[in-house]
């Protein structure tokens, strides 16, 4: 038997420690391990609930619409203006964190996932991008093309940020999102300023993103069936009003879907480095500590139905494709056809890939529809008064998948702030009773030719880790 440590696997927001045993040609074992501790959550107690606005945000500079997000949901609730937030502030609140899942996917597909797959050698970026692979698939023309766009993506990241700073004030750390809507009453230029990005944007989505994703799906289609959690869960995100959310919530376990009950979550510690039991968020603590017996890892395990759950693109693309969701069936039906693949298969190393380049072209196409319901003239946000004790709760998937804020105001304070995001359900270790992490299931099982880095690699990037968010 073999170990191997790749520390850091991830290419951004910090360090994410993978550790695997091979032992005949196959990974045995895994280890996922979170080498930060952050306290952002302890940093909010004792603070006027308005600040978790701007203060978890901070959490990470990659998704901070997402954080922005959830904390003006829970907040949202906790001062009772949830189902009052004007039509114009929630579209505005969708445009600035829709524009930041553009910027998130491309950032992905072509900064931090596909350099597994290119022959970097010959140009600058090789010693940057880490070593080179020996499973080339790319013929020499589409390696120099795919290089042309690795450079074109820098130029659409920006755009998106663009977007984002238009109706939001600027970015990372916007202050266009509060709670009872938005800041910021939109200009017809500043709309127009936007459309014109946003189809630019779109065009290299549709033109290219997606085309080299199903490229990258058709050279590596044995990668569908690696990586495979096969248990997707999805808080839904960008609300349309009446509780509609444009992707919906739920659970999907081998071709069978469930409602989501937030209810049954809770954050298992037996393996995390914090003491305490686990328990639902709104109960649960983070009492960081650092010797404690058996601990590997310092993001905490949430499970479901105490059953780890992979989060991300798969899960949304799943759980709308069996909801019959007929906009997204429309196009996601498509192009899982040319790519002969099943919503079954979908949690899997292309099937990530491919669920993300979809989603960015439908929800680019949903941007230029919420854009044409603006308002210019109509209000964008209802005033909220902070109650002295009330609870809330923020649920939304982020780019990587489902993303929760939960919150207890008590004599007018925060007493108690717990996050879970999405990399913290993708990269959790082991709970107490012994299930593996969603990476880790992953990864077990997994046939390697080598040491078994090239696989790892691939398998543990599809997930798009975001450590800085796993350990808040
Ligand atoms: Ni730091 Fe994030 C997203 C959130 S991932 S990137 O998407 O929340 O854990």
């Amino acid at each position: 038997m073999r170990t191997l440590t790749i520390d850091p696997v991830t290419r951004i927001e910090g360090h994410l420690r993978v550790e695997i045993e091979v032992e005949a040609g196959k990974i045995v074992r895994a280890r996922c391990s979170g080498a930060l501790f952050r306290g952002l959550e302890l940093i909010l107690i004792g603070r006027y609930p308005l600040d978790a606005q701007r203060i978890t945000p901070r959490i990470c500079g990659v998704c901070p619409i997402a954080h922005a997000t959830a904390a003006a949901l829970a907040l949202d609730q906790a001062t009772g203006v949830k189902e009052s937030v004007p039509k114009n502030g929630q579209l505005l609140r969708n445009l600035i964190y829709a524009a930041n899942w553009l910027h998130n996917h491309v950032l992905h597909f072509y900064h931090l996932a596909l350099p597994d797959y290119l022959d970097t050698a010959a140009t600058p970026l090789a010693g940057l991008l880490g070593r080179d692979t020996e499973d080339r698939r790319f013929s020499r023309e589409e390696n120099a093309q795919l290089l042309q766009h690795y450079l074109a993506a820098l130029e659409v990241r920006r755009k998106a940020h663009e977007l984002v700073a238009l109706f939001g004030g600027k970015m990372p750390h916007e202050v266009g999102i509060v709670p009872g809507g938005a800041s910021h009453r939109p200009t017809l230029a500043e709309i127009s300023a936007y459309r014109f990005r946003l189809r630019e944007i779109r065009a290299f989505v549709e033109g290219t993103y997606l085309k080299d994703a199903l490229l990258l799906a058709r050279r590596y289609a044995d990668y569908f069936e690696l990586g495979r959690v096969n248990r997707l869960l999805t808080f839904g995100a960008f609300p349309e009003g009446s509780g509609r959310r444009l992707f919906p919530p739920g659970v999907w376990e081998n071709g069978t879907l469930e409602a989501l009950d937030p209810q049954v979550i809770h954050e298992d510690v037996a393996f995390s480095r914090y003491d305490g039991q686990g328990d639902h968020p709104y109960h649960a603590s983070t009492k960081p500590n650092p010797a404690k017996d058996r601990a590997y890892s310092w993001i905490k395990a949430p499970r479901y139905r105490g059953r780890a759950c992979e989060v991300g693109p798969a899960a949304r693309a799943a759980v709308a494709l069996g909801l019959g969701h007929p906009r997204f069936q429309a196009l996601g039906g498509d192009l899982l056809r040319e790519a002969q693949v099943t919503p079954k298969n979908l949690s899997s190393v292309m099937g990530r890939h491919l669920a993300r380049a979809m989603e960015a072209l439908f929800l680019a196409e949903q941007m230029e529809a919420w854009l044409a319901e603006l308002d210019p003239s109509g209000p964008v946000a209802v005033p909220v008064r902070i109650p002295r004790e009330a609870e809330g709760q923020g649920l939304t998937d982020a780019p990587r998948g489902a993303l929760g804020h939960w919150l207890r105001i008590e004599g007018g304070l925060i007493a108690h702030y717990q996050v879970v995001s999405p990399t913290t359900w993708n990269a959790s270790p082991r709970d107490e009773h012994g299930e593996p992490g969603p990476i880790e299931l992953a990864l077990e099982g997994t046939p390697v030719r080598g040491d078994g880095q090239l696989e790892a690699n691939r398998i543990v990037r599809s997930f798009d880790p975001c450590l800085a968010c796993a350990v808040q």
